[in-house]
């Protein structure tokens, strides 16, 4: 455990005071304040931030590398909703240049993988009519029946709102039935950022931020386990990314249901932001560790290497990020139509295991629900796989 770096550390006299007293609060595992999280985006440096985060994520998982095998489904790129940072989707109104699946054709999808050690199916796209509750019922009942033992990880709050509504339900009671029907778990899309001042401006149409909360609050009532996301790097202010920490740490406290918190960076091709800069690699790697100081509630930290890259995934993992997702295996458009390296996202378990060892830390398959599936660490694989990147630096 990585106690030296921090003793160092807290006795470096260039330090201000209030970075001293996070760093205090850090070895004695206290909670930081709202203030003071604002305070570490605006004045704290990478190193020093790295040193805190990389002390939590040792304490919570040692060297421990969490990854999964999953695929996605994608049943529509279609969506009644106007975020202005979405290069996936097309409005209803440009339909041919969309598609919107049956459940046949889904479950089309699913049974590609019947003879894959997959453990997850992510599903998660865009919001259409007929894709209503019903429409889902039906397919995560034959999901299930096809294949019981495949986790279902599926739609965000901001499909759930639509449907629940349409189909005059309270929240809980179109999870539950929902559940009843296979779901496992929600995955945690459409946060964005919860403040009204920016959410208003980039996603005016869709749940608001005490709706999205309610429904994972439901969903944590009934069992489930969800994840959280933050769509950072764009037009908002640091005090807007810990004022979005402050409500799930907040939940978090009430509920202990969220499992990982993401963040997702805004990537900004083929969209209506396509006028910003996207931030830096820098400010990526400080934004992991801020969160893992500031969620003290929250188990994971992951990073999502099919949007950041796998350089930055393997970076990540000192600051911070001890989960870095799953296999993938090119099912995902909504990364590369936004702009992310990869067109295609795919990496055998061989390569992730890779990617981890390379940077000295412990791959470790999970379950959606963080089981260890097969410890990697001493596994040595007949073929030596080399982490392949998606371009090499070009040296002049
Ligand atoms: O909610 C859309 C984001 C999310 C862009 O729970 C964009 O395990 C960047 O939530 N630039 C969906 N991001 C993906 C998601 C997710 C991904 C991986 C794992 C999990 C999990 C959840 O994608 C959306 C939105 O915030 N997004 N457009 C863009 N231009
Ligand atoms: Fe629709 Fe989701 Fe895109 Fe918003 S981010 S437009 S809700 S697909």
């Amino acid at each position: 455990m990585d106690t030296t770096t921090l003793s160092l550390l807290l006795n470096d006299p260039n330090l201000t005071q209030v970075l001293k007293a996070i760093a205090f609060k850090v070895q004695n595992k206290e909670r930081i304040t709202f203030d003071e999280g604002v305070y570490l985006y605006k004045h704290a440096e990478l190193g020093y931030l790295g040193v805190l985060a990389n002390h939590i994520r040792e304490e919570k998982h040692g060297d421990q590398t969490f990854f999964n095998r999953n695929f996605h489904i994608e049943p529509t790129n279609l969506c009644v909703y106007d975020c202005k940072f979405c290069s996936y989707s097309r409005l209803i109104k440009q339909k041919e240049e969309g598609w919107e699946m049956s459940v046949d054709e889904m479950m089309e999808v699913l049974k590609k993988y019947d003879n894959e050690p997959v453990t997850e199916v992510h599903i998660t796209g865009g919001v259409v009519p007929k894709q209503n509750l019903e429409f889902y019922s039906e397919f995560f009942r034959r999901a299930k029946a096809h294949r019981p033992e495949l986790h279902i990880k599926a739609l965000t709050p901001v499909e759930y709102y639509y449907i629940f509504k349409k189909a005059k339900l309270t929240h809980f009671e179109g999870m539950k039935y929902l559940k009843e029907a296979g779901l496992d778990s929600m995955p945690g899309g459409g946060a964005e950022i919860f403040h009204p001042e920016v959410r208003e401006k980039i996603a005016h149409d869709k749940c608001n931020a005490e709706q999205w909360l309610d429904i994972h609050e439901q969903a944590h009532l009934l069992g489930m386990r969800t994840n959280a996301t933050m769509l950072y790097g764009h037009i908002e202010e640091y005090w807007h990314r810990v004022d979005h920490m402050e409500r799930l740490r907040q939940l978090q406290d009430k509920t202990g249901g969220f499992q990982a918190f993401i963040p997702l960076k805004f990537r900004n091709q083929n969209n209506q932001m396509d006028y910003l800069p996207e931030v830096s690699v820098i400010e990526d790697l400080r934004n992991y560790a801020i969160a893992r100081i500031y969620l003290d509630n929250f188990e994971h930290i992951k990073a999502y290497w099919a949007m950041i890259s796998r350089e930055t995934a393997q970076l990540s993992l000192n600051f911070g990020v001890d989960d870095i997702d799953g296999t993938l295996d090119d099912t995902t458009k909504i990364y590369s139509m936004a702009g992310a390296e990869e067109q295609n996202p795919k990496m055998s378990t061989q390569e992730l295991v890779a990617l981890i060892k390379q940077v000295k830390r412990k791959p470790i398959e999970r379950d959606t629900l963080y089981a260890v599936v097969t410890d990697y660490t001493a596994v040595e694989f007949e073929n030596e796989v080399k982490p392949q990147y998606y371009k090499l630096p070009v040296i002049n």
